[in-house]
């Protein structure tokens, strides 16, 4: 790192976020102007190749068992410090770090965790000294689709999918952590009898750094299908459906700004750390990435076009619904909520129309996308290369219909490539909408925001300006912003607004403006889209 900036920077106090990805463990270090200091990261399958990991995690045999060695994480973590020491990181001037793990996954505790995350001792590292607190040591993840029998069970226990949705903000999803815990519970009661504590992968990271087992937060606990997202504590019918005596392996859910913690003295004693860091509650990595973007306001929407395409904001009224998308409590404001649509069919999808309908050239696709008018003259396409989560299609396949909603074989190039942009933005609209998202701006991030004609479609699609700009690390730089800010919500002994802590930074760096011809044509279309893609659709069925 750049060392001499860094002893410039902003104000005497900086600030750590981590993020545990499901491939690296990366750290970021602010100073007090949110200026972005330093920046470090381990790659689990090149740093520590010992774990044997391909993406940072096992496949296991039966094809839906997905897991990550927890010991791995721990090792990634005094290596990560090792670094940033070696980089002569100014680690005595942090004041507080926080971070980000990724959702859903559970971390197994036995009986020593406590008193071996207590007694660090700096003259080992973490690895030799926790490598025995594990009831199980490998972490399912939310890769994991092996939980299909205990979604279906759970459901049914607890009056439906809309029931789970109206308490969770999901319905019960195989991925989600109440489902994992049922299923080891039944496919492995001696490691359920053995476990002390649960952790989500966020707040076993804050665990290992603030030497004693720490709360999972409220954001990231609504990954679970256990929280009950509006009085914030575990919802009792779902615990007791799932394992017995689970609260006490659980403990209390807090508040995602709580500390929890003052760093361990290992963490002062091995790297030069300050005596009075305080560990703020790490969360999830789509709740942090919604800090790191800045989305400080209602109707403030991100929208990631990446491999899977991602779409969240705030919200103040929860509207989950029972057959689409996630809510969870708002990483900044305790009081809120956010939603959160996953689309797998992203940049894949963008990139096939690309190589069949332009060329294999981004120009080209651009040109086309300016040579077609908004609507496509009527004509709608609905692209599933790979199964898709919204809305749910199991059967992979390419729908195309014509201005009368004939079914037809193929578009002309130029349409092709408007259709499926179109296609992923209007169900964006359409799903977004039915969980409560009304944006007033939109930022756009990932690959594709790149191009600006598809930036104007989003524009368009939801008549409202949308600013572009690559922010790497979100997740990372949210867990440091929500370090600050926790920080800042204990030294005033109240909570502060997270707009306090943060300004009015962010923003993006292009804006691009809605054309209110194309958003009316846009708005006619809504209703026989949804129509269509209901048509066009096969729906998962358990
Ligand atoms: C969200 C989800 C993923 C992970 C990735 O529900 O499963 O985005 O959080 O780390």
């Amino acid at each position: 790192m750049d060392n001499e900036r860094a002893r410039g920077g902003a104000g005497d106090r900086l600030f750590l976020g981590l993020d545990l990805s499901t491939q690296s463990l990366q750290g970021i270090l602010i100073d007090e102007s949110l200026t972005v200091l330093g920046d470090c990261s381990i790659h689990f399958d090149t740093d520590l190749p010992a774990f044997g990991t391909t993406g940072g995690v096992h496949r296991h045999e039966d094809g839906v068992t997905v897991t990550s060695p927890a010991p791995m994480w721990v090792a990634a973590l005094d290596l990560l410090l090792e670094r940033m020491k070696a980089e002569r990181w100014p680690l005595e001037r942090i004041v507080a770090v926080s971070g980000s793990g990724q959702q859903h996954g559970s971390v197994w505790l036995n009986a020593a965790a406590e008193s071996a995350l207590a007694g660090l001792d700096a003259e080992r590292t973490l690895g030799e000294q926790l490598a025995g607190i594990f009831s199980r040591a490998d972490s399912p993840i939310w890769m994991d689709t092996s939980t299909a029998r205990q979604c279906a069970a759970r459901e049914a226990a607890l009056g439906g999918p809309q029931a789970v949705a109206d308490v969770t903000g999901s319905r019960a999803y195989e991925r989600f952590t109440g489902n994992q815990i049922a299923r080891v519970a039944q496919e492995q009661p001696d490691v359920y009898g053995a476990t002390e504590r649960i952790a989500l992968v966020s707040s076993f990271g804050a665990s290992v750094l603030a030497g004693a087992v720490a709360p999972i937060d409220w954001s990231d606990g609504s990954g679970m299908n256990l929280l009950d997202l509006r009085t914030r504590t575990w919802w009792t019918a779902a615990l007791d459906c799932t394992a017995s005596d689970l609260a006490r392996r659980l403990g209390e859910p807090v508040a995602p700004h709580t500390v929890v913690g003052r760093l361990h003295r290992y963490y002062r004693q091995r790297y030069g750390f300050a005596g009075d860091c305080a560990v703020i509650a790490f969360s999830g990595d789509n709740p942090n990435s919604l800090a790191g973007l800045l989305l400080r306001d209602v109707g403030d929407l991100a929208v990631s076009l990446g491999t899977s395409d991602t779409v969240f904001g705030s919200l103040t009224e929860p509207r989950p619904s029972g057959e689409e998308g996630h809510i969870f409590v708002n990483p900044v404001d305790p009081t809120a909520y956010m939603a959160m649509i996953v689309r797998q069919n992203g940049s894949l999808t963008r990139e096939a129309v690309r190589d069949a309908s332009a060329a294999g050239s981004w120009e080209r696709f651009e040109e086309h996308l300016r040579a077609t008018p908004p609507g496509n003259g009527g004509r709608l396409g609905f692209y599933y290369r790979a199964p898709e989560i919204t809305p749910p299609v199991r059967t992979p396949g390419i729908r195309r219909f014509d201005a009368q909603d004939a079914p037809v074989e193929s578009f002309a190039p130029a349409a092709d490539v408007r259709a499926v942009v179109e296609n992923q933005f209007l169900t964006m609209r359409v799903h977004g909408t039915r969980v409560g998202l009304a944006p007033r701006r939109i930022f756009v991030t990932g690959g594709a925001s790149r191009n600006r004609a598809v930036v104007q479609v989003l524009a368009d699609v939801f008549g409202v300006p949308v600013s572009s700009g690559e922010v790497t690390g979100s997740a990372a730089l949210g867990a440091a912003y929500r370090a600050a800010h926790g920080r800042q919500c204990a030294d005033a002994g109240r909570f502060v607004a997270f707009k306090d802590t943060v300004g009015s930074r962010g923003g993006g760096t292009v804006t691009v403006e809605p054309d209110p011809a194309a958003t009316a044509a846009y708005n006619r279309l809504l209703d026989r889209f949804a129509a269509l893609e209901a048509r066009a659709v096969f729906r998962a069925s358990r």
